[in-house]
Formats: C-alpha cells, sequence, structure tokens
C-alpha cells in the first residue's frame, strides 16, 4: 500500500478546525486533526509545503519510521507548530491501519483497559450561584467530574467564564481581545466558591479547578493549601510550565494534586515533572503532542512514576482528536480523567463519529480507526474565520500570562 495523495481540510463550523486527510493507492483513507488554536495556517503551511511532500509513495503502515523521519529527520524539532503538524499525520496513518486491520484503534494499542472513559464538563458562572446552578446541570447530567470556573469580584472578565454556557469558545476575536487579571482578587475568591460548591453538593462528585497559568509558585502552593479542605480532583497549570522546577516549591505547601501539560508538545516539556514526580496528571493529548505515537511515550514514562494521564479536551481540539484521544484512553493502563467539552451541533455534523457519552463516561465506539470521519462537502460550506485568545494585563497594564 502506498500514500498516494495529503491534503488539509480547514472548516469553521462556529470555530476553526484543520484537519489532515491521507489517501492510499488501496483506496482507503485516514484523518487526523491539526488544529492550533489561533494559529491554523501556521500549521496548514508546515504541512502543505513541508511534510505532504515527503509522505508520497511511502508505506502508511511504517507509522514509526515516518514519526521519526519527520521528527529526527527535519533537524528543527519540537514546537507547537511542527508537533501538531506531525500529529495530524500521525493520527491519520493510525486510523489507516486500524481499518486495513478492521479493528478499533485501541486493540492496536494492547486492548481494552476499561468499559469507558471517565469525563470532566466545563461548570462556570459569572457568580459563584450561577457556577454552582451549571454544576446541577452537569450532576443531571450524569457527570461523575465537573470542573468549576467563576467569574472574580473587581475584574470584568476572566478565563473560563463563558458566553454560552456549554460551548465555551475562548478564540473570541479577529484580534486578541483583552482581559485584566487581579492574583489577589483571585486567590480570596476561589475557595470561596468550593466552599460553597462542598457545601451544596458534598464530596460525591469530584470537583477541578483550572488557574490557567496565573500563579507563582508561592502563590500556587498558598492556593492548593487553602483548597485542600475541599479534595479537589485537581488543580491545573497553576504556574506557567516553561520552568520545571517551580512545581517542586507547589509540592512543598499542598497535597492538592497538579495538573499540567496541555500546552506541552514532546516529552522533554515534563521529563522533569513526571521523574521527580511533582506532578499527579499529565495533560498532554494527541493533537499538540505529536499523535498516538508520542503520547503513548509520555504515558508510558508517567506510568512508571504515577501519573496518570488527564488528556485536554477543549472545543479547540476537534472530534477528531477526542475520537483518537478516547482509543487511546481506553487503553492506557495510567489513565486518570478525559476533559469533555461538548462540541456545537454543526461540528458535530461536519465530523460524524462513533463516541458517545454515557452516565458520566466516553465510549470510543468499535468501527475501525479511531471512528471518526469528516463530511468534506458541509465543512466547505464553513470558511476559515481569522480568531485569536485573548491576551492578559495586570491591573497596572502590565502584560500577564493569559
Ligand atoms: O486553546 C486554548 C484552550 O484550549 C484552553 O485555554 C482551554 O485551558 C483550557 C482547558 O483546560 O480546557
Ligand atoms: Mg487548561
Amino acid at each position: 500500500m502506498k500514500i498516494i495523495n495529503c491534503k488539509t481540510i480547514i472548516t469553521c463550523p462556529g470555530r476553526n478546525f484543520v484537519t489532515v486527510k491521507i489517501e492510499t493507492d488501496e483506496g482507503v483513507y485516514g484523518i487526523g486533526d491539526a488544529t492550533l488554536n489561533g494559529r491554523e495556517l501556521a500549521v496548514v503551511a508546515y504541512l502543505e509545503e513541508h511534510l505532504f511532500p515527503c509522505l508520497i509513495g511511502r508505506d502508511p503502515a511504517q507509522i514509526e519510521d515516518i514519526w521519526q523521519y519527520l521528527y529526527r529527520g527535519a533537524y528543527w524539532r519540537r514546537g507547537p507548530v511542527t508537533m501538531t503538524a506531525i500529529a495530524g499525520i500521525d493520527t491519520a496513518l493510525w486510523d489507516i491501519k486500524g481499518k486495513v486491520a478492521g479493528l478499533p484503534l485501541y486493540e492496536l494499542l494492547g486492548g481494552r483497559s476499561r468499559d469507558g472513559v471517565m469525563v470532566y464538563g466545563h461548570a462556570n458562572g459569572v457568580e459563584i450561584e450561577e457556577t454552582v446552578d451549571e454544576v446541577a446541570k452537569y450532576i443531571d447530567l450524569g457527570y461523575k467530574a465537573i470542573r468549576a470556573q467563576c467569574g472574580v469580584p473587581g475584574l470584568p472578565s476572566t478565563y473560563g467564564v463563558a458566553k454560552d454556557k456549554m460551548y465555551y469558545e475562548p478564540a473570541d476575536a479577529e484580534l486578541p481581545s483583552e482581559n485584566v487579571w487581579s492574583t489577589e482578587k483571585y486567590m480570596k475568591h476561589v475557595p470561596q466558591l468550593f466552599e460553597r460548591l462542598r457545601d451544596k453538593f458534598g464530596f460525591d462528585h469530584h470537583l477541578l479547578h483550572d488557574v490557567h497559568h496565573r500563579l507563582t509558585p508561592i502563590q500556587a502552593g498558598r492556593l492548593g493549601k487553602d483548597l485542600e479542605p475541599y479534595r479537589l480532583f485537581w488543580m491545573e497549570d497553576a504556574v506557567p510550565a516553561e520552568n520545571q522546577e517551580s512545581f517542586r516549591l507547589i509540592r512543598q505547601h499542598t497535597t492538592t494534586p497538579l495538573a499540567v501539560g496541555e500546552i506541552f508538545n514532546t516529552i522533554f516539556d515534563c521529563q522533569q515533572l513526571i521523574t521527580e514526580q511533582l506532578i499527579d496528571y499529565i495533560r498532554t493529548t494527541v493533537v499538540h503532542a505529536g499523535g498516538i505515537t508520542h503520547l503513548r511515550r509520555i504515558a508510558n514514562l508517567a506510568d512508571l512514576y504515577h501519573v496518570r494521564t488527564g488528556s485536554h479536551g477543549a472545543t479547540d481540539l476537534s472530534p477528531v482528536c477526542m475520537g483518537a484521544a478516547l482509543h487511546f484512553d481506553t487503553w492506557v493502563p495510567n489513565f486518570g480523567i478525559q476533559e469533555y467539552m461538548r462540541h456545537t451541533p454543526e461540528t458535530d455534523e461536519v465530523f460524524p463519529h462513533d463516541y458517545h457519552f454515557k452516565d458520566g463516561y466516553l465510549h470510543a465506539g468499535s468501527k475501525p480507526g479511531h471512528g471518526v470521519d469528516i463530511d468534506e462537502t458541509l465543512a466547505a460550506r464553513y470558511p476559515y474565520k481569522p480568531a485569536y485568545l485573548p491576551v492578559n494585563r495586570l491591573e497596572d497594564g502590565t502584560m500577564y500570562n493569559w
């Protein structure tokens, strides 16, 4: 079997998605997600100009060799654009392998380790009581785990508080919009949110929180400690993680479990975090960490150090990524949890898929490959629209982490 054609499909059924399609001389094709929020066309150019020409004529079964060719062979390694492009190709090749074998992807990885994949949904509100109402809705839908975010009094807007409750979409403007941030106001408010949630709902559901890279290590240690009575499943992205060592300080001060990694691209971004057991959950996912082939390496390393997976699953990761991630989650021995923000009905129509939600779990389905397809005619009805994630400034105007 040979690769005869590769292309990207860009569509915007509410938000932008980039999909890689690889076609073979035997009629079998595979697809992979290559969406990098706010930088979509950089990945498209990297794929079309630099990677696709190298794939024509290759055997799609040689996934490992192709991965090494694209990663090692390029000389320029790592980085979000490169690794997202490689992920799109890698996912499409695993899809082809599954279809050729007539097996769902999790069977190729080693078979099922669990019946369903526990997911967490996103509850958010401008005020605490609004978040409480949203958490109640997720509990009614059957979720076992819910991420809770809330507006901060004195700040006009903040990360995680959505206009549209179910389909939160932070890339909301043609040029980056600006948020204002105060660590002091935030740190005073968040423990009140979780006190209220535990008061109202008790301890039967997992609660999670995303700090979104906004604290220093000692502030994160303090917040983790303040949240200990509410037994969070995790505190996510407490600090920007370029400096992996900074997690040591957080660890010294709190037993609140720590999650990080949605913006990591390779195993080298989390090597120290994992081997020194500075985190509890690694959030790398298929599309931004080099595909199934590389994510598997990260998860295997993490397993040796009691670190479990908790893959990113926001709406900017397309249903193709979600499908592949769910097969991965169904297999991976050290699974922790999977993030699940529902896509809009328009997106679900463009990407028909085999996975489904039931009683707090997602089920990958049993179709060969990852079980997600793309309706190209429908996709063409939604042309690309430039959209950026916001930026963040402190109250005195200093540029800060979003
Ligand atoms: O593209 C960026 C979003 O996916 C990210 O901000 C969402 O932090 C996020 C999360 O935990 O889902
Ligand atoms: Mg996050």
